[in-house]
């Protein structure tokens, strides 16, 4: 029995967040029983934001460790890095001759990215989304775990390989989001109304993956909340939902039974336990990274073990789309 296809992956782009944990790499992990996943690391997406090559390098085997480390299996799950499959720059490039502009104008990450940056935009920055589009639309994806922030490039993925069929005969599955209802936008801890974000100034703004127990508790007593005092679940308390979003997601309890647990106490008792939980959840995650991020030979034969198995797979679907554009074959 073929088993559905799942696709994701993650930029290299610095450290990791627990928003990126809870929206995307805990999911990753509880697919790989169930579907064949690729799982990768976008080092192209990376760069449409200027980056240091040497800090890139070693986000790129920090992001494979933390896959790793986290419970992703490389016996069950590929593990690759984009730049090493040339195909998802090339249907890349296929694809932008099929996206119209007023859709690519309407992207929010791209009007939100480029508010937020002093230099000259780039024009890979621009279409972002439809390179992501082809990293889904290449392996015949049925499904893809994101969080919350990806679901309209989702929908664009979606679009354009329903247009290219339509225009070229069946080529692309046409892709799913899979977003979970809880955890999947994790907020700053600073500004409740604004994504978690590993790009944030404000170091107090996020929890990383790899800080220390000392940074979380004290990330997490400086989490803006509000004057109200009552442990509840509101959207007139945004700080005290995400808090109580990111204990639930990571307990495995419900909110219902987490409110329960504090009445009539204060944000103080809660939020030293919440620190409790999430040190308790993260600590398993950063031993077994430290083991992995030391041992470079083996990190070496996962991401080429990976990308010989992602190429194969990439290759095909790319020479069936050159096939039917009308591009010659050369053998
Ligand atoms: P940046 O915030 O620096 O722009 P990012 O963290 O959003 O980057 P990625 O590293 O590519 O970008 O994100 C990887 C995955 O993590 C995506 O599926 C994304 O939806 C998810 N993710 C990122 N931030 C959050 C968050 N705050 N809450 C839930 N999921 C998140
Ligand atoms: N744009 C995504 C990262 C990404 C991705 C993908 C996610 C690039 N290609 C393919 C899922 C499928 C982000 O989180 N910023």
């Amino acid at each position: 029995m073929n088993k559905k296809i799942v696709f994701s992956g993650v930029q290299p782009s610095g450290s990791l967040t627990i928003g990126n944990y809870i929206g995307a790499l805990k999911n990753f992990v509880e697919l790989q029983d169930e579907y064949e996943c690729y799982y990768c690391i976008v080092d192209l997406h990376a760069v449409t934001v200027p980056q240091i090559p040497k800090d890139l390098r070693s986000h790129s085997l920090d992001v494979l460790s933390l896959y790793l480390a986290v419970g992703i299996d490389p016996q069950k799950s590929t593990l690759f890095i984009q730049s090493h499959v040339p195909a998802h720059a090339e249907l890349g490039w296929i694809l932008n001759t099929i996206t119209y502009m007023g859709q690519l104008n309407r992207m929010t990450q791209f009007k939100e990215k480029s508010k937020k940056s002093d230099e000259n935009l780039n024009a890979g920055l621009f279409t972002y989304p439809v390179l992501m589009a082809a990293d889904i639309l290449l392996y015949q994806s049925d499904f893809v775990p994101v969080g919350e922030d990806q679901k309209q490039h989702l929908e664009l993925a979606r679009d354009l390989a329903e247009r290219f069929n339509s225009r070229y005969s069946d080529t692309f599955v046409v892709p799913e989001p899979l977003i979970k209802e809880f955890g999947a936008r994790i907020m700053s801890l600073q500004d409740p109304e604004s994504k978690m974000s590993k790009s944030d100034r404000d170091e107090n703004a996020f929890i990383l993956m790899l800080d220390n127990k000392d940074a979380i508790r004290r990330k997490i007593r400086r989490a803006v909340t509000d004057s109200l005092g009552i442990v509840a679940y509101s959207d007139q308390q945004p700080g005290l939902k995400n808090l109580l979003n990111i204990y639930s997601v990571l307990s495995d309890k419900s909110v219902d039974s987490i409110v329960a647990n504090y009445d009539g106490k204060g944000y103080g008792e809660f939020k030293d336990d919440l620190a409790d939980v999430v040190i308790q959840a993260l600590s398993p995650i950063q031993e077994r990274y430290k083991e992995y991020r030391q041992d470079k030979a083996f990190l070496e034969s996962i991401y080429r073990e990976g990308a010989d198995k992602a190429e194969a797979f990439a290759a095909k679907t790319l020479r069936k789309v050159y096939k039917k554009i009308g591009f010659i074959p050369r053998i």
